[in-house]
């Protein structure tokens, strides 16, 4: 199995005339609500500082943007930038988790993203346009990837974090308290994979998709060459913490010039995996430089994630 790239990629290009999204949009989170296709994007503009926009689409081809960013930098926690959204829709409202990159020190090390120089955010909205803040999963590590469930487990919220290059689980009771002491590894990268493409890190992309097999959840991986791809598994739907499934191949990997050269060489990367009508809208940044889209059935993925060796 292979996700089909859409003939009109890449579907959204960096804006030259704007200041905020001038040099690239990357790594879109999006959701399916009301009929409409509605995306936050990241942009980097003259600063390089990342923004948060807004599109919407009906068809989820064509966007129309919002002129100005929903989202930027408000303090030192987040100056450098909010990357690489993903949107999650729970009892009516919406949940944007985001990674806010900044100057103030909260760890160990250099201010780095390896040095604890990122924040794991969580924020809500009841409208997808102004976002009320509500705090990080975790301070003072590198650990981003995070995505929250589309609904409770066992009462309580849950939601996939990354940290060291691994994909763990968190559980809260207000989305704003996470315990450490509650936080499970899912899976990791596979160092023996001949195949390559997962042997040094994995990180979750858009939120899992419930189905009757289980939470199907898209992940990217790189191995050595650092050539971000992209997999698939099945979570246990009582216990995410249980991998089902999880085929040794990848589906995804990045062939078009502006997946193998960007602001970032290699890259394809997903923070959104809606499914509208049985297809899996899978959008992602390339080359953290323009953003696209490729789409598989549910079936399709399934029956792999099922099947596949
Ligand atoms: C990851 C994230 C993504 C980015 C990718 C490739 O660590 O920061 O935002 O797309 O690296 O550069």
């Amino acid at each position: 199995m292979k996700l089909q790239r859409h003939p009109d990629n890449p579907l959204m290009l960096p804006d030259a005339t704007s200041d905020w999204e001038c040099y690239n949009v990357f790594n879109p989170g999006v959701i399916y609500d009301n009929g409409l296709f509605h995306m936050i994007y990241r942009a980097q503009g003259h600063d390089w500082v990342s923004r948060l926009g807004y599109a919407v689409s009906a068809d989820g081809v064509t966007w129309n943007r919002m002129r100005d960013p929903i989202l930027a930098p408000i303090d030192g926690t987040d100056s450098r930038g909010l990357e690489d959204p993903r949107l999650t829709k729970l009892d009516g409202v919406y949940y944007m988790t985001y990674t806010a990159y900044g100057r103030e020190f909260t760890g160990e090390g250099e201010p780095t993203h390896a040095g604890g120089g990122v924040l794991p955010m969580v924020a809500r909205s009841t409208n997808l346009i102004t976002w009320e803040r509500l705090g990080p999963i975790v301070i003072g590590e590198d650990n981003k990837d995070h995505v929250l469930f589309p609904r409770k487990i066992n009462g309580r919220y849950v939601a996939l974090h990354r940290p060291k290059g691994s994909i763990w689980l968190a559980y809260s009771d207000d989305l704003k308290t996470w315990e450490r002491d509650d936080m499970h590894r899912v899976m990791g990268s596979r160092p023996d994979n001949a195949e390559g493409w997962d042997n040094v890190s994995v990180g979750g992309n858009g939120l899992p998709i419930e189905t009757e097999h289980g939470w199907l959840l898209f992940y990217h991986a790189y191995g050595a060459e650092i050539v971000y791809q992209q997999g698939l598994c099945l979570l246990d739907l009582d216990d995410p913490t249980r991998v089902i499934r999880r085929p040794q191949t990848p589906i995804f990997w990045p062939e078009e010039i502006w997946e193998l050269r960007g602001d970032v060489n290699n890259v394809t990367f997903s923070c959104a995996n809606p499914v509208v009508d049985g297809t899996v809208y899978f959008y992602y940044g390339g080359g953290d430089h323009v953003i696209a889209l490729a789409t598989c059935t549910l079936e399709e993925a399934l029956d792999f994630v099922l099947h596949a060796k």
